[in-house]
């Protein structure tokens, strides 16, 4: 018998580049070229587990940066990479999500920027910042200082540029600096930067050799000297400990994740009903008439059939003003759309419904019912059947609702109403049980 002791596998990552494409597609000496280099490096030293780490590319020449990196990506919209980001790392915090952006997409998408910093997203992004939009031709961006000359600015940029690294510093980023493509330590600063916990960002300087070179006469040794004139100083510029969001956000749900945040009351099946096919109900009133409420139990009554029931509602945003509709759907078998555009019963009882029914009216057949309120009928025209409802003059408003549901339960024989009272008592509170269980009377004695 021989025994065997397993050594453990240790990988080391010599570099993190995609070995199915070797050359970068940039103009020859473009800046975005030795950023990706020293992004290669940064990852190399901190020997990150290469499927915990996620790339994420905004539009632009920058953008065609993910696809030289074995490692996730992702590729979006312009100016939405921060976006694309923050979602990436709040839904697995455990990820290394790291931006390239440039500085087009720091002006388009600016406020991701500052709502990231802001709630200390912990992502890293580096700024590929060349002062213009080089994939479009050179155009001036929110980087662009001051007199600079580009496509869109030909007799000197008027504009004040961006200070990227104060905005997403005063608003909370965990840790920002500023530097260039040509900085000998950037492999060190940027795996310092991806190992913050918190929002990191990079603004790195470097040069467009396309557009923003020639047009300026820009150098390597320009760029400090620009800095300095904009007051945007190098090195690292802000370093705060706020709490990380995605982790934050984590921990403060740890101890309820596994509870559900509704509480399912199940419904036994405690009658029956020879309803055999779809019955779609509307039921058009105003606010603070009771008829979502009587809606719901309608919906539970049948349930308690053993039927399945969809409930849709809608009322304007005001309180206690305005419409109120509920379209409920019972059927005997799975409901997979809870529109209603033509009902089978359609109960009218303000003239706030009304004004919303018009076009579910027209839809309606001769197979259709509508219950509608005496004072109302003058002003339905329908095909349907019109089934007039008089109440006295001293029912409450707030009765309508569950009387004209009662009226067309008595009268459809779609459940029998012991299923609709057994639902008042289950479902609502005592006293406005009482109010329903007398509204339930009153809709049954309209149709006798
Ligand atoms: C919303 C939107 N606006 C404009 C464009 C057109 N567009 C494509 S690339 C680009 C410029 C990119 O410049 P930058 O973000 O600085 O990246 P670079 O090309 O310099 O790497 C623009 C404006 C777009 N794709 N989407
Ligand atoms: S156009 Fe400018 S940004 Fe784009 S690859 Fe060429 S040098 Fe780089």
């Amino acid at each position: 018998m021989s025994t065997h002791t397993a050594t453990p596998l240790v990988t080391t990552f010599a570099t993190y580049r995609n070995p199915e494409i070797a050359k970068y597609p940039f103009c020859p000496g473009c800046g975005h070229s030795t950023i990706n280099d020293q992004l290669n490096a940064a990852l190399v030293k901190l020997q990150l587990d290469p499927h915990k780490v996620v790339i994420v590319t905004d539009i632009g020449c920058v953008g065609l940066s993910d696809q030289y990196f074995a490692a996730h990506a992702f590729h979006g919209l312009h100016g939405r990479s921060v976006a694309y980001a923050s979602g990436i790392k709040l839904a697995n915090p455990e990820l290394k999500v790291i931006v390239l952006m440039g500085d087009g997409g720091c002006g388009i998408g600016g406020h991701h920027l500052i709502n990231a910093a802001r709630r200390n997203v912990g992502i890293t992004v580096l700024v590929f910042n060349n002062l213009n939009f080089g994939m479009t031709g050179g155009q001036h961006s929110v980087t662009t200082p001051h007199g600079a000359l580009t496509a869109t600015t030909r007799g000197g940029n008027l504009e004040r540029p961006l200070d990227i690294c104060a905005t997403v510093g005063v608003n909370g980023a965990s840790y920002v600096y500023r530097g260039t493509s040509f900085d000998k330590d950037l492999p060190e600063r940027i795996a310092e930067a991806i190992n913050v916990d918190g929002f990191a960002l990079m603004d790195l300087w470097e040069l467009c050799t396309a557009y923003y070179v020639p047009n300026n006469d820009f150098s390597r040794s320009d760029m400090l000297g620009v800095m300095s004139e904009l007051h945007m100083q190098a090195g690292e510029l802000y370093r705060a400990g706020y709490p990380e969001l995605a982790s934050a956000y984590r921990a403060q749900y740890a101890p309820t994740r596994s509870k559900t945040p509704f509480t399912r009351k199940p419904l036994a099946r405690e009658f029956t009903t020879r309803l055999d096919k779809p019955l779609r109900v509307v039921i058009a009133g105003s606010a603070g008439g009771k008829v979502k409420s009587t809606a719901t139990v309608f919906a539970q009554a049948a349930i308690r059939c053993g039927l399945f029931a969809t409930q849709r509602d809608d009322y304007p945003t005001t309180v206690m003003s305005g419409h109120s509709l509920s379209e409920i759907i019972i059927a005997p078998g799975e409901i997979f759309y809870t529109g209603i555009p033509r009902p089978d019963v359609l109960a009218i009882i303000s003239p706030e419904g009304l004004g919303q029914v018009k076009a579910q009216l027209a839809e309606m057949g001769e197979s259709g019912t509508v219950y509608v309120l005496a004072e109302l009928e003058s002003k339905v025209q329908t095909r349907a059947r019109k089934i007039i409802l008089r109440p006295d003059g001293k029912t409450n408003r707030k009765a309508l609702a569950m009387m004209a549901v009662a009226a067309f339960v008595k009268h459809s024989r779609c459940m029998p109403l012991e299923a609709l009272t057994a639902s008042v008592r289950a479902d609502q509170r005592a006293d406005v049980a009482e109010e329903s269980l007398k509204a339930i009377e009153t809709g049954i004695k309209l149709v006798e």
